[in-house]
């Protein structure tokens, strides 16, 4: 099943709807993308085209899944190229406690990867913060578990 944006650019004023394009999502991103979609907005990159922007396209762990522990590939990838020596991936666990993770080295310019260590089993929040070529960051939240053993 999938989601076009097209509805939701078309209720935005004349002057900005040729900034959009349409863009087919799977429902499971439908969401995310579309809060990124309004920050953007927020942020005032309205001149440049949508692909300038980062936006999440996929990830492992994929959002409400559930995961074998104690080991974690964390794997984002993006509709556009970023900047891994400015991003981050923080771990977050059920009592809001954190940890940053060190970023991988990339194997593509629009991943970002990191490897979270020795999780017990229970929900965590992927938070991810990417700087793209345009100079805007974007940020979001992927929500996952790790099973118990
Ligand atoms: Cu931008």
């Amino acid at each position: 099943m999938s989601v076009t944006l097209i509805p939701l650019a078309s209720s935005l004023p004349n002057a900005l709807r040729g900034n959009f394009r349409s863009i087919e999502l799977s429902e499971r991103t439908a969401r995310p993308l579309r809060h990124l979609f309004f920050a953007a907005l927020i942020l005032g990159c309205t001149s440049g085209p949508v692909a300038a922007h980062a936006i999440l396209i996929e990830s492992t762990p994929a959002p409400q899944s559930i995961s074998s522990g104690p080991n974690i590939a964390i794997r984002l990838r993006f509709n556009a190229r970023i900047d891994a020596d400015r991003s981050i991936i923080t771990l977050i666990r059920k009592d809001g406690s954190s940890w940053k993770l060190q970023t991988l080295k990339q194997r593509e310019p629009n991943t970002l990867a990191a490897t979270a260590t020795g999780l017990q089993a229970g929900d965590y929040r992927i938070r991810w913060r990417v700087l793209a070529p345009d100079g805007h960051i974007t940020s979001g939240e992927i929500p996952f578990s790790v099973g118990g053993s």
